[in-house]
């Protein structure tokens, strides 16, 4: 897969793509991922990315110029077409099985607002699918464009090993964790459930099974009306 991120701040993304499970994925080659800046396509000399609404107001709004010119660079060094992704909070909102569809992609552009919003015509012009990761407000949607890179490179084929495939599987199964143990088998008078010492598997299975249930009905029961969450 290929991964391109359009941003005024790519040296966010710097540590965040070398760690953990996406930092591996990189490094292995299951993916590619490169972050461009808006202001390197800026065309006057202060480098100007945003400038002040049409008919007043507060705040400062993304130009249709860099943006464009930006993502016409990137797709220019193309082999096929790619899927555009806008990060906005008027977006869709993102959910696992919406991932687990863009994991199937061979190439997303992500494209990160900031400010008080993009230029509609950005919108209008580009034809991407817009995406929000939930109802609150960020500043910009870096951080939203890293969730949505992390729960997409965990799913691609190769990017976990045995012991960490469980975890996806169990909330793409729509249920909630159930919950873990290690060593020590007392911690602070709280003990380790007896059933998971005991060696017997089924009992063990029946056990998690029954937790996860018990977890989403009392947590998440909106989970419980749907397959994929
Ligand atoms: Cl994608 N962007 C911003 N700025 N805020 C958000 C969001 C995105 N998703 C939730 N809140």
């Amino acid at each position: 897969m290929r991964l391109d991120v359009l941003t005024l701040f790519p040296e966010v993304f710097a540590p965040f793509l070398e760690a953990s499970i996406v930092g591996r994925a990189i490094r292995s080659g299951l993916v590619t991922v490169s972050c461009t800046n808006f202001r390197d396509f800026a065309r006057d000399r202060h480098r100007s990315v945003d400038d002040r609404p049409f008919g007043g107001g507060p705040g400062m709004v993304l130009m249709c110029g860099p943006v464009f010119e930006a993502l016409e660079h990137v797709e220019a060094r193309a082999a096929g077409p790619s899927k555009r992704i806008v990060l906005t909070p008027q977006g869709r909102r993102l959910t696992q099985s919406l991932v687990a569809e863009l994991a199937r992609e061979p190439w997303l552009v992500l494209l990160c607002g900031h400010y008080e919003g993009f230029d509609e015509r950005i919108r209008l012009g580009l034809e991407a699918m817009e995406l929000s990761i939930g109802d609150y407000v960020l500043s910009g949607g870096e951080p939203a464009a890293m969730v949505l890179i992390d729960a997409v490179i965990r799913l691609l084929p190769g990017a976990l090993g045995d012991e960490e495939s469980a975890v996806s599987e169990s909330f793409t199964a729509g249920a909630l964790e159930y919950p873990q143990y290690t060593r020590p088998r007392e911690f602070r008078g709280m003990t380790v459930p007896e059933v998971l010492l005991s060696g017997d598997h089924q009992r063990i299975a029946e056990w998690r099974r029954q937790q996860s249930r018990e977890r989403t009905a009392s947590r998440r029961p909106d989970l419980l009306d749907n397959e994929m969450s």
